[in-house]
């Protein structure tokens, strides 16, 4: 019994969506396949099929991860990001410990179950002293909430990891973005390749859950998708996202189209299927309270990107996106979850999976 009746569709479509309700492994041409589809009908089936997957690890439940970008000042210049240094364009902002830790309360009490505390490769991080700042904020931070704590800091040195691992930092979240090298040249410009995915293996070794991730309408093919999937597994990442680029005033991407949104969707649904056991994320940063319904009908369990209203505090790709207007708040989605059928989990739970996932009790 899969709980689908998918009579009427065609074969093909059947078979493959079988197999991945039976969570056997997919081969490259049904993945490609399932990327393909474009009818309505077909397409939710294939939905369908994410969140019947969902539910079988997470029920209704889903996580929400609170975001303080706590320095917007950035040293590299990717294509397609704001923060890119030579960029004039965009509010540049460093929060001191104490203001990030009223921010860090205030989504603490509202009840997001962790917080993602990112920044752009700040010099003021990378001079001497600069590790031991960090570290210091970061205990600061836990100190002050208690909440799980994710890093994304961009590439750091293996001794600053492991003195984050030693602060108890559960997560580590650093995305490839691709996983083609010629096209990972053209976005993240002068960053090495190897060495971004090599501070994931070494944080796995750290004892971090890892968050990998890549980006939809940045020249990507479908095998690249494939691809990208593929370097997700090898890596044994614990969340795996994908999120539409948005173009970006002052950015050589500037002119360079989003995606049709369904891209992501269909992005999304397939690693549920791939990943079924796994956290994937729906960004509120890319098209804010609206984007939630569609992201979490394709098959995520996580909301990305709360961030306190009135706080000074940015988003990345939609920068400042309904964040004073509170639509980011763990309030709203829950109310918005409600209307699906779904709800925010209870801290004990988001802890429960955390401890699961780092016993390694996950399945696949
Ligand atoms: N600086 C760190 C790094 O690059 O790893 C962490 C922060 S960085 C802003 C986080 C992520 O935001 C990037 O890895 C990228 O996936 C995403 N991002 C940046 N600019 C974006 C854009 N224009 N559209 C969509 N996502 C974007
Ligand atoms: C998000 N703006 O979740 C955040 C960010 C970094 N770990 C996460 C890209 O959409
Ligand atoms: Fe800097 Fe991260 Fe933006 Fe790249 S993606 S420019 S590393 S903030």
């Amino acid at each position: 019994m899969t709980g689908i009746n998918f009579s009427g569709s065609r074969p093909e479509l059947e078979k493959c969506l079988e197999k991945a309700l039976a969570e056997k492994p997919l081969a490259d041409e049904e993945i490609l396949y399932l990327l393909g589809l474009e009818e309505r009908e077909e397409l939710e089936q294939l939905f369908k099929t994410a969140r019947l997957l969902r539910e079988r690890y997470f029920g209704r439940k889903v996580f929400l991860y609170g975001f303080l970008l706590f320095s917007t000042w950035c040293r590299n210049r990717c294509s397609f990001c704001c923060y890119r240094a030579p960029n004039s364009l965009v509010r540049r902002y460093r929060k001191t410990r104490e203001e990030l830790g009223e921010a860090a309360v205030k989504l603490a009490e509202s009840g997001v179950h962790l917080l993602d505390l990112t920044m752009g490769e700040d010099p003021l991080y990378y001079r001497e002293g600069g590790e031991e700042r960090l570290i210091g904020m970061v205990r600061f931070i836990k100190n002050k909430t208690g909440l799980p704590l994710m890093i994304s800091p961009g590439t750091l040195s293996p001794a600053a990891l492991s003195a984050l691992a030693r602060e108890g930092v559960k997560w580590f979240a650093c995305y490839q973005e691709t996983h083609n090298r010629s096209l990972y040249r053209r976005l993240r410009l002068g960053q090495d390749y190897d060495y971004r995915m090599e501070m994931k293996r070494t944080a796995l070794r750290l004892g971090f859950l890892i968050e990998e991730g890549i980006l939809a309408g940045v020249g990507e093919t479908p095998v690249d998708i494939v691809n990208s999937f593929r370097a997700m597994a090898e890596l044994g990442a614990h969340q795996v996202r994908v999120m539409s680029f948005i173009p970006q005033a002052g950015t050589p991407l500037e002119d360079h189209p989003t995606p049709p949104r369904l891209r992501e969707l269909k992005i999304i649904a397939l690693l549920r299927l791939l990943f079924p056991d796994r956290l994937i994320p729906a960004s509120l940063d890319v098209d804010g309270i609206e984007g939630l319904k569609t992201r979490m009908e394709a098959g995520a369990n996580v909301v990305t990107s709360l961030i306190p209203p009135r706080s000074g505090l940015q988003g990345v790709s939609n920068s400042t996106l309904q964040v004073d207007e509170g639509c980011r708040t763990a309030e709203r989605v829950s109310s918005e979850l409600a209307r699906m059928g779904l709800a925010a989990a209870t801290a004990r739970e988001y802890a429960g999976w955390i401890r699961r996932a780092q016993n390694s009790r996950l399945t696949g």
